[in-house]
């Protein structure tokens, strides 16, 4: 994939996200100390919401503002659950005669100890314990009848969107690159429609991926908004800034507040689907105006999320598992060949099954023995010479795999059409002894939302900087690499070098 810059790991990548001294406005934040519960740092909006300065809850205990068996609560829990992180209570905090309900989020860390509180949604049908247990309970059994990742993805879009309103609710899809594809989508006729469409890595730079690892959501319930700041702006306890990076109030970077303003939606709300300790994709929600969502919501797609990365996990499984037997069933009779015929290159190339069949080539040359052999669509005698004269040199000893050979020895582009995929199997390196099978070119539309080039625009000063405003499918056809090479099929390679090593052994002794 043809993108000029990779702004995802040497500019987007280094935009710091934790040290920002600054949270959204719709909750608050306390730093307490780790021996007496006393807050040591605060946000400013304390002071609107109870008509005192800030400085006046400084060095004062947390115990002062609630009853005395919330206060213990937290205590016990802190002691108890030190290891664990964004301990949920319900608080009633009274300060200067006036009281608020709060839904706090606790996380003790090493130094100090964060408390995030938000105002209580009164509860309603939406988000009380049955009412949300009956949708998880609902939607995992859909979940479980999906007879395939996409399915399971439009199950995920479709429910989300319903239990929450989101205007529009995507799976998003990490490829290897970590650019990401829309894999489902649910929205309203009037939102954009990105289905199909990929994502340039750096719109989620790493740093902003590694923090799903951290958190279960990141939520922006409106982008237009003033930050708060903490006071004092040095935490007290570390002498430095508090480190936000798990603190969902956690104020937004500017460049991504543009970016959803480009995007024409005030609110945004994304899920990460964990599996194999790798970030597989994202479910990301969008609305027009802002929306924010109870804790007991939130928490529910927190649980969804793990939910849905399970089954996802199961399916990927399923078809790993698919594809693993179609290929031992071919590799079974190969092996019979090999085994049953005078030489192996006659076991490989003849036969009702062959390597063509096992790997999808297009063509294969054994070259041993001072002889070489071709069966299909295959470079010339001495363009399969020069390129093992290539592949010794980079003394690649077992297998070379690639979906892109022009671009890694630019001879190959001659012969493209018939060989932009090689995977090359090493008999004996030294005397130049391959088995190289070839897959041919396969021209790729890619749909891309907005032109990826385009990611970032600077402004003449050289240092500010904006996210693309146009997310208009830009296409990019890509060209000189083939289909490419399924990890069960790498797999399966290296099983038939070994077979063929011992084959040769058998032969000459
Ligand atoms: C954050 N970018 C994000 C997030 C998403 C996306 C989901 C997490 C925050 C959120 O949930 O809103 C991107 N959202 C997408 C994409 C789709 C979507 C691709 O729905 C597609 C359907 N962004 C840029 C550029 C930079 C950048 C050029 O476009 C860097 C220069 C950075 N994106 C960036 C940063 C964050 C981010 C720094 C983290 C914001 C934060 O958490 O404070």
């Amino acid at each position: 994939i043809a993108i000029d810059k990779n702004y995802d790991s040497d500019f987007c990548g280094s935009i710091p996200l934790n040290l920002v001294n600054l949270i959204q406005p719709h909750g608050l934040l306390l730093v307490l100390d780790k021996a007496e519960l006393q807050i040591v740092q605060a946000s400013e909006n304390l002071k609107e919401l109870f008509s005192l300065p800030v400085d006046d809850f400084l060095e004062q205990p947390l115990s002062a503002y609630l009853p005395a068996s919330q206060f213990s609560d937290i205590q016990e829990k802190i002691i108890r659950q030190n290891s664990q992180d964004k301990i949920p209570f319900s608080l009633t905090f009274t300060a200067n005669a006036k009281t608020v309900f709060f839904t706090a989020l606790v996380h003790p860390k090493d130094e100090y100890i964060l408390v995030e509180l938000e105002e209580n949604a009164p509860a309603t049908s939406d988000n009380s314990f049955i009412g949300l247990y009956q949708q998880i309970k609902y939607i995992t059994s859909l979940l479980k009848q999906a007879d395939s990742t996409v399915a399971a993805a439009h199950i995920t879009v479709n429910e989300i969107k319903r239990i929450t309103n989101f205007d529009k609710v995507m799976v998003y899809q990490f490829d290897p690159q970590w650019n990401g594809i829309v894999i489902a989508q649910a929205k309203e006729d009037d939102m954009d429609d990105y289905m199909g469409l990929r994502f340039p890595a750096s719109d989620v730079p790493k740093q902003a991926r590694d923090l799903y690892f951290r958190n279960p959501y990141r939520l922006i319930p409106t982008r237009s908004y003033q930050p708060v700041g903490l006071i004092p702006v040095i935490n007290p306890l570390t002498m430095r800034f508090t480190d936000l990076s798990d603190c969902n109030l956690r104020s937004v970077a500017t460049v991504h507040l543009e970016y959803l303003r480009n995007m024409q939606i005030m609110a945004s709300m994304s899920l990460p689907i964990i599996f194999d300790d790798k970030l597989w994709g994202l479910i990301s929600c969008h609305h027009k105006t802002p929306l924010n969502l109870s804790y007991e919501l939130r928490s529910s797609l927190e649980l969804l999320s793990g939910i849905v990365s399970a089954q996802l996990a199961a399916k990927e499984k399923e078809n790993a598992m698919t594809l693993r037997v179609q290929l031992q069933e071919i590799y079974a009779n190969l092996l019979e060949q090999i085994y049953n015929q005078p030489s192996f290159t006659e076991g490989l190339l003849t036969g009702e099954t062959n390597l063509l069949a096992l790997l999808n080539l297009a063509g294969v040359a054994v070259v041993y023995d001072g002889a070489t052999i071709v069966l299909g669509q295959t470079p010339n005698e001495q363009e399969i010479k020069e390129l093992i004269y290539w592949l010794r040199r980079h003394e690649l000893n077992k297998l070379y795999v690639t979906n892109a050979l022009p671009a890694e020895y630019a001879r190959s582009q001659e012969y493209k059409e018939i060989a932009s995929g090689l995977l090359a199997i090493a008999i004996n390196p030294e005397q130049g002894e391959y088995i190289l099978g070839f897959r041919p070119e396969v021209l790729q539309t890619i749909e891309w939302g907005g032109n990826p080039n385009q990611a970032i625009q600077m402004e003449p000063d050289g240092k500010s900087y904006h996210p693309r405003n146009s997310f208009a499918t830009y296409q990019e056809t890509v060209k000189q690499t083939s289909l490419p090479w399924a990890f069960e099929e790498i797999e399966v390679a290296h099983a038939l070098r070994s077979a063929v090593l011992e084959k040769i052994i058998k032969e000459n002794y």
